[in-house]
């Protein structure tokens, strides 16, 4: 059976009531990026970017999966072979939803990270400037997402996947932020069928074999059932 690879973005939770970045007032409408998603900012001012992940953490808690999250998770229970979810949302909404194996490539609100010595645990809900690490004590610690200009997480699985993959989908991704918006082509340079499920065309629309567009909620089940 072919796998299947599907990388999400910001626009499959949307409809949990989750802000987009990049729409009408969306988040980098409101902040901008050197100052809250770089360690260049987070360097400069602690506690702005911490307040910024505080804010998006309680939102985060609060939301619920909504029928594109509990869609891929049934595309996951049902389809004989394999079904990878890479994402690049910091929420835990596909996991809420019933999916499992997600791939946080660029981390995930709930989880925190020690710069010093490497620790990570469960973030608590609200983080300040130089709270201790609990494994090393010191005060390098910041939320477990990956900034611009830093590694995205599990890019050695993500590269194989992409290269084993017979149909890969983008959900919910407006196609600006690499690698993540490189994964189409390393798809179909593999053989893979390719589909983008967006409320509109993204900037890498051309590269897919396939577009299906509309609310995640709405083209997301009819596209898996
Ligand atoms: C890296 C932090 C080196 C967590 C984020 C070329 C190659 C490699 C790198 C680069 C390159 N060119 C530039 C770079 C550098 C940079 C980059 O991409 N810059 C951009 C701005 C040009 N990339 C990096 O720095 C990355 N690191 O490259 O390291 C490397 C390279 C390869 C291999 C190894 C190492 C790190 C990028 C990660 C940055 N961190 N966030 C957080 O705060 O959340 S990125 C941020 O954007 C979020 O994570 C978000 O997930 C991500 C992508 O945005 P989208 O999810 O697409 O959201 P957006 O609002 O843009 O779009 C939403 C879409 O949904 C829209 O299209 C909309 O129409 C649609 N939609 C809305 N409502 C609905 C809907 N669809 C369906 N239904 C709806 N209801």
């Amino acid at each position: 059976m072919d796998k299947i690879v599907i990388l999400t973005g910001a626009g499959i939770s949307a409809e949990s009531g989750l802000g987009t970045f990049r729409d009408k007032d969306g988040i980098w409408t409101r902040y901008p990026i050197e100052d809250v998603a770089t360690p260049e900012g987070f360097a400069r001012n602690p506690a702005l970017v911490q307040d910024f992940y505080n804010q998006r953490r309680a939102q985060a808690a609060k939301a619920q999966p909504n029928a594109a999250h509990r869609a891929l998770a049934r595309l996951q229970a049902d389809y004989a072979g394999e079904v990878v979810i890479v994402t690049q949302n910091v929420d835990a909404l596909h996991e809420a939803g019933g999916a499992r194996g997600v791939l946080h490539m660029h981390g995930e609100l709930a989880r925190a990270l020690c710069n010093a010595c490497g620790h990570r645990w469960d973030a608590p809900e609200v983080m300040a400037p130089a709270d201790p690490c609990p494994a090393c004590g010191r005060p390098e610690t910041r939320p477990d997402v990956v900034w611009f200009g830093e590694i995205p997480y599990h890019m050695d699985d993500i590269w194989t996947h992409l290269g084993g993959a017979g149909l890969f989908a983008a959900i919910g991704t407006s196609g600006n932020v690499y690698p993540a918006a490189a994964f189409v082509q390393e798809a179909a340079a593999a053989g893979a069928h390719t589909v983008e499920l967006n409320l509109e065309p993204s900037v890498t629309v051309s590269d897919f074999a396939e577009t299906r567009h509309g609310a995640a909620t709405e083209v997301v089940p009819d596209w898996v059932d």
